[in-house]
C-alpha cells in the first residue's frame, strides 16, 4: 500500500464482513469494532470450516500412514504447501518449510540453524531500530555466542528507514541484514528489495519479517531477491499455531536441522543419522496438521480478492483515519512515512495509551495500547508506547468514526 491514489473498490465490504462471525457481536454493550489486526486477523469461516472438516472428517497422521486418512490428510497439508509457495512465488516447493509458530519461531530456525553455523568472530549482523523484539533478541542471543556484532539502522523521525546511513553500515563484515518487510509499530514499509540488493552487493544475506505485510502487500521473493522470507498464519486471515519460514533452496539445503526427531531423518543408527530432504529436514515431529490445512482457505481468501484490492480499501482506511486522527485536539501521530500499511499510531497529551485503550475497550472498540514489542523503537521515539489502530479488509470508515467519536469523547471526559 502506497500513497498514490486509491483504485475504486471492486468488493463489496458488507459481504466480506459476513465470512467473518466473530465481528457481528456485542463487547461491552457495543457493537465490536476490530482494530487489532496487526496483532492477530480475524478468521473467516472457510478457515474455520477447514479445522471443522479436518478434526471431523479426516484426522490422521501425515507422511506416514498409508491408510486413506493419512493419504487424505497429507494431500491436504502438501496443498497448502502448493498454495504457500504460489502466495509468494517461490522458485521450488520444497523452499516452503512450516513452522508450528509464527514469524518468532521462524526467525529462530534461521538464527540457530544459520547464524550459529555461518556467522562467526567479528561478523557483522546488521538490524533496524524498527523491528519487532523477535527480530532483535535471537540476533543478539547469536551475537552473544559468537562473537559477533549487532549494528542498527537508525530510522528518520517520520519513521522510516534511515537509507543513507544502512548504506554506510554495509560493509566485508556485514553476514545478514535482518529487516521487517513492514512495522508493526508505525506501519511504515521498507524498502526491501532495495536493501536486498544492496546486501547481496556486499556479500550479506537478507532476512526479512513479512509478519505486518502478508496479508496487505504483494509479497514476490524471486522479485524481492530475499534470503529468508517470514510468515505468520494469524495475521492473514489463517488459524494460529502456523507460519512459513521460505529459504532459497541452496541456503536451506546448506543449513543443518534446528530440531532432531522423527520426519527430518533419512536414517538413524547410533553411530550417524541422515537427513531428509528439503522440505522435512527442517519439519521433524507431528507438525501442526490442522492449522496449516485450514492456512490454504486464508490464502485462497486473500488471493479471491486480490492484494491490490485489498491494499485499495485498506489504503482508504489508512487515509480517512490518518485525517481524521489528525484533527483531533491532542493527538499526535506517531509514524508518518510516505509509505505506510494500515497502521495507525498515537500518543494523546496527557494522557496514557493503556487509559484510553480501557476507554475505547468500554465502547467496543478494539486496539492495542503499549511498545508492541518495539521497545528499542520506542526508546528511540522518546516515548512508552502508543494507542495502534491497525486495520483488516473487513473494517470500514463508520468504524473509523467511532474510534475517533470514542476518542473524542475520552478526551474531553480527562481534561
Ligand atoms: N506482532 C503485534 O501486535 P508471531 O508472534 O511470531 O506471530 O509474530 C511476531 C512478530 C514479528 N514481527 C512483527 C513485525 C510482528 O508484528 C510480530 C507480531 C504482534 O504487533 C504481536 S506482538
Amino acid at each position: 500500500m502506497t500513497t498514490s491514489p486509491a483504485p475504486t473498490i471492486q468488493f463489496d465490504v458488507e459481504s466480506i464482513r459476513k465470512e467473518f462471525p466473530i465481528l457481528h457481536q456485542k463487547v461491552n454493550g457495543h457493537q465490536l469494532v476490530y482494530f487489532d489486526n496487526a496483532a492477530t486477523s480475524q478468521k473467516p469461516l472457510a478457515v474455520i470450516n477447514s479445522l471443522i472438516d479436518y478434526y471431523t472428517g479426516y484426522n490422521a497422521n501425515i507422511h506416514r500412514g498409508i491408510h486413506t486418512l493419512a493419504e487424505k490428510a497429507t494431500k491436504a497439508y502438501e496443498a497448502t504447501r502448493e498454495a504457500s509457495m504460489k502466495f509468494i512465488n517461490a522458485k521450488h516447493v520444497e523452499e516452503i518449510i512450516f513452522i508450528t509458530r509464527g514469524v518468532t519461531e521462524a526467525i529462530n530456525l534461521v538464527s540457530h540453524s544459520y547464524g550459529r553455523t555461518f556467522i562467526g568472530e567479528g561478523d557483522e549482523i546488521i538490524v533496524s531500530e524498527l523491528e519487532h523484539h523477535s527480530n532483535i533478541v535471537p540476533w543478539q542471543m547469536v551475537c552473544e555466542q559468537k562473537g559477533a556484532k549487532l549494528k542498527v539502522i537508525p530510522i528518520l523521525d517520520n519513521g522510516e528507514l534511515d537509507f543513507n546511513a544502512f548504506k554506510k553500515l554495509l560493509n566485508p563484515k556485514t553476514k545478514l541484514v535482518v529487516v521487517n518487510h513492514a512495522s508493526n509499530a508505525l506501519g511504515t514499509i521498507n524498502p526491501v528489495k532495495d536493501m536486498a540488493r544492496l546486501a547481496h552487493d556486499a556479500g550479506a544475506l537478507i532476512l526479512v519479517d513479512g509478519a505486518q505485510a502478508a496479508a496487505h502487500l504483494p509479497i514476490d521473493v524471486q522479485q524481492l531477491d530475499c534470503d529468508f522470507y517470514c510468515i505468520s498464519s494469524h495475521k492473514m486471515y489463517g488459524p494460529t499455531g502456523a507460519g512459513i519460514l521460505y529459504g532459497k533452496k541452496e541456503l536451506l539445503e546448506k543449513m543443518p536441522p534446528f530440531f532432531g526427531g522423527g520426519e527430518m531423518i533419512k536414517e538413524v543408527t547410533f553411530e550417524k543419522t541422515t537427513y531428509n530432504d528439503l522440505p522435512y529436514k527442517f519439519e521433524a515431529g507431528t507438525p501442526n496438521i490442522a492449522d496449516v490445512v485450514a492456512l490454504k482457505p486464508a490464502i485462497d481468501f486473500i488471493q479471491s480478492l486480490g492484494k491490490a484490492t485489498i491494499a485499495a480499501h485498506e489504503h482508504e482506511l489508512l487515509t480517512y483515519a490518518t485525517s481524521q486522527l489528525d484533527s483531533l485536539k491532542g493527538i499526535r501521530l506517531v509514524g508518518t512515512a510516505a509509505q505506510k500499511v494500515s497502521i495507525v499510531s498515537f500518543v494523546v497529551e496527557g494522557i496514557h495509551h493503556f487509559d484510553i485503550g480501557q476507554m475505547l475497550d468500554s465502547r467496543g472498540i478494539a486496539v492495542r495500547t503499549g511498545h508492541h514489542c518495539a521497545q528499542p523503537l520506542m526508546d528511540r521515539l522518546g516515548i512508552e508506547g502508543t494507542v495502534r489502530a491497525s486495520f483488516a479488509v473487513y473494517n470500514t470508515k463508520q468504524e473509523i468514526d467511532k474510534l475517533v467519536e470514542g476518542l473524542d469523547r475520552v478526551i474531553n471526559f480527562m481534561k
